[in-house]
């Protein structure tokens, strides 16, 4: 089990020269955001944090990849909850117990395959993926939210593009929710892009900061 004291924000990785300043700078550096979003390499099922994401299909019922180690984990009873959600579309998301997981809930997200139709579907559909999830957890008041890189696995959705989508997304949540300060409307403490393989870790590592600039 992994702690969420134990899962460091990126203001780290800037420091420890992990992550350097991008050539492309979408957003201007903003230090509060560096301590709420956070880079973790390694299995989401142990992560001990109030919400993770699952990468599932429009049946929600398991598959493989991250979703076979998600009810692998979480056991039968999340087999049992699943089957009363009449599945979900593609670009939407549904919230679970978390049953043998160390993590609060699931939010399970149908993202695109991409062998799929149009490039602008495919693109709106795995951003509403992301929007869809950061609001759930939202509206659920759980204070983190862990992500798997959705449909860049079994779904063969290119990681560089897909990456480029999931940070903009996450920047524009923090973004419009600046503009309700001080509403005491429940704010996220923090998003953890979670990934498997080097390959995209090194992709997040040189997206990161085009995203989210160091100050
Ligand atoms: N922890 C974190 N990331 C993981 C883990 C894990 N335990 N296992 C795999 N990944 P995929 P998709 C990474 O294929 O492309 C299922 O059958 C993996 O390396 O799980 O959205 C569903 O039922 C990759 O980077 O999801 C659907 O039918 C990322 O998670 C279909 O696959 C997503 O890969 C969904 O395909």
């Amino acid at each position: 089990i992994i702690k969420y004291s134990d899962i460091r924000p990126i203001s780290e990785l800037y420091t420890s020269s992990v992550l350097k300043p991008g050539k492309t700078q979408r957003f201007k550096g903003d230090s509060t955001l560096l301590e709420r979003v956070s880079l973790f390499q390694g299995d989401i099922t142990k992560l001990q944090v109030d919400s993770i994401v699952n990468a599932a299909n429009k049946s929600l019922l398991g598959g493989g990849g991250v979703d076979g180690a998600i009810h692998a984990a979480a056991g039968r009873k999340l087999l049992a909850e699943c089957r009363t959600l009449n599945g979900c579309d593609t670009g939407f998301s549904k919230i679970t117990g978390a049953y043998n997981l160390p993590s609060k809930r699931i939010i399970h997200t149908v993202g695109p395959v991409y062998s799929s139709p149009s490039v602008d579907i495919k693109v709106q559909q795995l951003t509403s993926c992301y929007q869809s999830s950061l609001d759930l957890a939202v509206k659920n008041e759980l204070r983190h939210i862990a992500f798997p890189s959705i449909s860049t696995g079994i779904y063969g959705y290119p990681i560089e593009d897909a990456t480029h989508i999931a940070l903009n997304v996450v920047r524009k949540h923090f973004e419009a929710e600046s503009g309700t300060e001080g509403s005491g409307a429940f704010k996220l403490d923090r998003v953890i892009f979670v990934v498997w393989s080097d390959k995209d870790k090194s992709v997040y590592e040189s997206l990161i900061p085009e995203y989210f600039p160091p100050v």
